[in-house]
């Protein structure tokens, strides 16, 4: 019999537990289930429903039989807190929510920020689990044992171990990066109490077999092990990326797009930092020199406002006539912070494109193609920090994660960027989260290229080529510039 891998994929729209059989060299994946997630706001915050995932969790793998392991991924930054007795005392926090902003302008007050920076490599985004920390009243804080980031605290429930996964760890800003431990002045820093957050967990260490009561639970072989496989989910994503040549990139598309390159060494320059460029951990220990765009939110968000208010919007025909409104017709710079928090983004779009003096868009279409077209030119304008940064040109970029399936996205990106796009595979995250978990029990050999081959074997991304010139979008780029944004609507 084939070996069964559980990989559970926690993403901010939704999670999902995929069945992962390892066939020789290649893994080929089934969704078993998959469940709703969103943030709501609870008095004052907006906030996770920990339980709610963690029930999809369990009705998926009670679907699944038999498995050898489980492994889980989830976004980064985001905690729960544990008491002295391991029972949950205060549920993750969502990182759109807006207490982060405020507690990194603090600390940043009393911190030297591009100090902190070149320790930890990590950007000083308000979600940081830093920021969120520094945030917390310090009753909360005295009042908890344990922090763990979401996958962890998932499978703790599911295996009884508390682990701290060194992908997810690197996203607090929190730890150095040439100890790979805590960054004790930051702790101090951020007010954190010593002991809050546990040993960090090499990636793919072997946490234990699942608890008795889940076993009991979900009708799983008991010899079941849960392992800690890359639990940042863009971490996992970027484990599977089916490089072909050096000179490549990837996009992480989904919620977020996620810009980047893999290094050996972290870029944690002033340079960098301007540039809004983050160094986290990768899956072998390697850096993944990254930025954040904000991604396919944009456009989930304004299909929730649309859905909400009783239009029925379907995203394949949303994409087919977004592809029929003329390209570049309107842009956002979708990292703007109007555009973070939940709330009316189509309404949002039209303000920041009145504001700069375009016309805003008014129908779906023209909102969705807004979208693609400020995301194609967001991922060109990363492309060409990162190049700077590196010294090293890219050739192609591979878009993985689910907006690799958003074959408008991809094309507009190779038009953009004048790069060959190699989009695919769609489940990168639960391809890595899976390969990660093979390597830990020696179902495929250990290392980077190992893995990477299995990657090639399990998927066949589909090619898309530059077309038009780049003119438009050099122009459209500047429409974007600062003092664009200015300018009088
Ligand atoms: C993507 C992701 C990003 C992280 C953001 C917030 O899902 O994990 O890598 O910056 O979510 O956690």
């Amino acid at each position: 019999m084939r070996p069964l891998l559980a990989a559970v994929d926690l993403g901010a729209s939704s999670g999902r537990v995929m069945a992962a059989s390892v066939e020789g060299d290649r893994i080929d994946l089934v969704e078993a289930a998959r469940f709703p997630n969103r943030a709501v706001p609870v008095h004052g915050r907006l906030q996770w429903d920990a339980l709610g995932l963690w029930a999809g969790v369990l009705d998926g793998l009670a679907s699944l039989g038999e498995v050898a392991a489980i492994g889980v991924d989830a976004w980064a930054v985001d905690y729960g807190l544990l008491d002295a007795r391991g029972h949950l005392a205060s549920g993750p926090v969502c990182y759109r929510d807006p207490r982060g902003a405020r507690a990194r302008d603090a600390l940043l007050a009393r911190v030297d920020g591009t100090a902190a920076f070149a320790r930890t490599g990590i950007q000083h985004q308000p979600f940081n689990t830093v920021f969120q920390l520094a945030a917390e009243h310090p009753a909360t804080l005295a009042a908890a044992d344990r922090l763990l980031l979401v996958p962890d605290l998932i499978a703790y429930w599911l295996s009884g171990t508390a682990a701290c996964e060194a992908t997810n760890a690197s996203t607090t800003g929190l730890v150095d990066l040439t100890t790979g431990t805590w960054d004790d002045a930051l702790c101090e820093a951020a007010g954190i109490p010593a002991g809050l957050l546990g040993p960090i967990t090499p990636t793919g260490t072997v946490l234990g077999t699942i608890a008795p009561e889940i076993a009991a639970h979900t009708g799983l072989n008991a010899d079941a092990r849960v392992v800690a496989t890359a639990s940042h989910d863009t971490a996992a994503a970027v484990a599977a990326v089916p490089y072909e040549g050096d000179s490549a990139a990837y996009i992480s598309s989904g919620t977020w797009s996620l810009v980047g390159t893999e290094t050996d060494r972290p870029v944690t320059t002033p340079a960098a930092l301007a540039a809004g460029f983050t160094n986290e951990r990768g899956a072998d220990g390697s850096i993944r020199l990254l930025r954040n765009v904000a991604g396919l939110w944009l456009l989930s968000e304004s299909i929730r406002t649309w859905t909400a208010r009783g239009l029925d919007v379907d995203l394949p025909s949303l994409l087919k006539a977004a592809a029929d409104v003329p390209v570049l017709r309107s842009v956002v710079d979708p990292d703007d912070p109007a555009f973070t928090e939940p709330g009316d983004m189509p309404a949002r779009i039209a303000a920041h494109c009145a504001r700069t003096g375009q016309t805003p868009p008014a129908t779906p279409a023209e909102v969705a193609a807004c979208v693609i077209d400020s995301l194609a030119l967001a991922h060109r304008k990363a492309l060409e920090a990162l190049e700077a940064l590196t010294g090293s040109p890219v050739a192609t970029v591979h878009i993985v994660g689910g907006g690799s399936k958003n074959t408008l996205l991809c094309q507009r990106t190779a038009d953009a960027t004048g790069r060959t796009v190699l989009a695919g595979p769609d489940e990168a995250t639960a391809l890595g989260n899976a390969l990660v978990q093979a390597q830990a029990l020696g179902l495929i050999p250990a290392g980077p290229q190992a893995r990477r081959d299995a990657a090639r074997a399990s998927a066949r991304p589909r090619r898309h080529e530059p077309q038009g010139p780049q003119g438009p979008w050099e122009k459209a780029a500047r429409r974007l510039e600062p003092s664009a944004a200015d300018r009088p609507a």
